[in-house]
């Protein structure tokens, strides 16, 4: 990719297990596979495409991010969403309940931290349907109410995956040619989330916020997530404190003694409902 190329931060959205991992796996590696590991915060890949018509083409470097799909972790996707210039947003054709999440928790959320920016419409697992005809209207009919494109999808096959990212990076690119003011919108209010959810979220926001930034930091939750043995569908307090235990372990690299004890304060505040902020 020449230096000059475009940047552009790219994000999935939708339910879990609707396939957005799978997705990436197929743009990025062009690979499928059917274990199925739950993702634990974000994940960030990169792709290079040409975009554009001969002799106009343009260069971009799409950032990848993928976020969980368990609804809840406000803060991580908070991070994950703001500065996004293109979303996809996905739903698995077989489960009605998660388009109908896509419409009403995904789409609203993007609405609410970034405006109306370019979004693309997925409808993945195509090579499940035994009737593609209902699937393709109801597609039709979603692309119009929201006024942007929708593609039928399948990671396993590699079907209209390449098509998808492409089409939105086309949008991303024709957004910012012509910059407009992207406002945000007021959307309904949301359930309330579950406490040891809201734990788990601010547990993430809050390291990879002091390892300065997702990036650096989301590994690293990771890795002690697993290690505590939390599940992010249904976190238990005796799991989440003990990943509290193992960060502050791996703070003991790199911060103060009394930062640390800080840090572990405050955590296990939260998670005992003392201060939720
Ligand atoms: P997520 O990242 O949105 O949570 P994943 O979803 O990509 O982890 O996929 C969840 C499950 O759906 C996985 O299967 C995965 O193999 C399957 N899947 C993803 N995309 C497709 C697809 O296009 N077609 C079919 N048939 N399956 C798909 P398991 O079985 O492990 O749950
Ligand atoms: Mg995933």
């Amino acid at each position: 990719m020449p230096a000059d190329a475009i940047k552009a931060k790219i994000l999935l959205l939708g339910d879990g297990a609707v396939g957005k991992t799978s997705l990436i796996r197929r743009f990025v590696v062009d690979q499928y596979s059917d274990n199925y590991i739950t993702t634990i915060g974000t994940k960030i890949s990169k792709k290079d495409v040409t975009l554009g018509q001969f002799p106009r083409e343009a260069d971009m470097v799409m950032q990848i991010w993928d976020v969980l799909g368990q609804k809840g972790y406000g803060g991580v996707h908070e991070t994950a969403v703001k500065g996004a210039q293109g979303v996809l947003l996905v739903y698995d054709v077989t489960r009605e309940d998660t388009r109908r999440s896509m419409e009403e928790y995904w789409m609203p959320m993007v609405w609410r931290l970034a405006g109306k920016i370019p979004a693309v419409l997925v409808g993945n697992k195509s090579d499940l349907l035994e009737s593609r005809v209902l699937a393709h209207e109801y597609l039709y009919y979603l692309s119009q109410k929201y006024s942007a494109p929708s593609l039928m999808t399948s990671a396993k096959t590699g079907d209209h995956v390449e098509d998808a990212f492409r089409n939105l990076g086309e949008l991303v690119l024709a957004s910012l040619k012509s910059p407009s003011r992207r406002i945000a919108l007021v959307t309904p209010p949301q359930e309330p989330v579950d406490h040891l959810i809201r734990v788990a979220d601010k547990l993430m926001t809050d390291f990879c916020y002091q390892m300065g930034g997702v990036e650096t930091g989301m590994p690293i939750v990771k890795r002690q997530f697993e290690r505590a043995g939390v599940d992010v569908r249904a976190p238990t307090e005796q799991a989440l404190r003990s990943a509290i235990d193992l960060l502050a372990e791996v703070e003991r690299d790199f911060k103060s003694t009394a930062e640390i004890g800080g840090n572990r304060q405050r955590r296990i505040a939260w998670l005992e409902g003392t201060d939720l902020g």
